[in-house]
């Protein structure tokens, strides 16, 4: 996993980059914080297990896209859109695919964009080309996220359909409040 670390760290100093000429230039920052993880063993097993995938090393680093994740939140909704923007413009990045649940939020409720890159990693002088999966999303809806994530694996924690209503209702109102307060920062 050394490489996936590795991968992480690259990733984090760019982000540092983009976070610093950001500030410099608008007098603003456009991250609130950054997260990163290794995605554990036992997630692993699991999302293995529900893609049908063979449990060897070579089907996992061909087919999990997230044992690297990182996760930008930014204070504000239309920041979203910016951050990926500076990504997709650094040249030694491919962005292998992205999902758009800002635009359009998971039946769930859950919004966030998801970015999957792959960036060049050297490990003595050996070229790796690692993905990394990025989420951005504001500070908003990684307060949803955050807690339903909780909710749903709370021991014996079971989401049944009145409850999914009402985590979808919350997250409608989070998407309003989001953009009220875009609306305050232009005034
Ligand atoms: P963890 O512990 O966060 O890593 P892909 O193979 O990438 O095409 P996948 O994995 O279904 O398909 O990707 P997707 O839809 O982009 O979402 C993956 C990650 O998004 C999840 O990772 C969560 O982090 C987050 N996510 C997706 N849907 C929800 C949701 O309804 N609620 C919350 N709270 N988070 C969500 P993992 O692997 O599930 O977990």
């Amino acid at each position: 996993m050394y490489i996936y670390s590795k991968a992480l760290k690259e990733m984090e100093k760019k982000i540092n980059i983009i976070k610093y000429d950001y500030e410099y230039l608008n007098k603003y920052s456009s991250i609130d914080h950054v997260m990163s993880r290794i995605k554990s063993p036992e997630s692993l097993l699991n999302k293995m297990k529900l893609d049908n995938l063979e449990f060897t090393y070579s089907s996992m680093i061909n087919n999990i896209n997230d044992i690297a994740g990182i996760r930008i939140i930014c204070p504000l909704k239309s920041d979203i859109f910016t951050m990926r923007k500076y990504i997709e413009e650094f040249n030694d990045i491919t962005v292998i695919k992205e999902k758009d649940y800002v635009t359009h939020p998971k039946p769930s409720g859950y919004s966030s964009y998801h970015m999957i890159v792959e960036l060049p990693v050297f490990v003595d002088n050996n070229l790796n080309n690692v993905k990394v999966e990025i989420q951005i999303r504001s500070l908003a809806m990684d307060f949803w996220a955050s807690l339903e994530h909780k909710i749903k694996y709370k021991p014996n924690g079971e989401v049944n359909e009145d409850l999914s209503k009402e985590l979808v209702k919350c997250a409608k109102e989070i998407n309003k409040l989001d953009n009220k307060m875009i609306k305050f920062f232009r005034k």
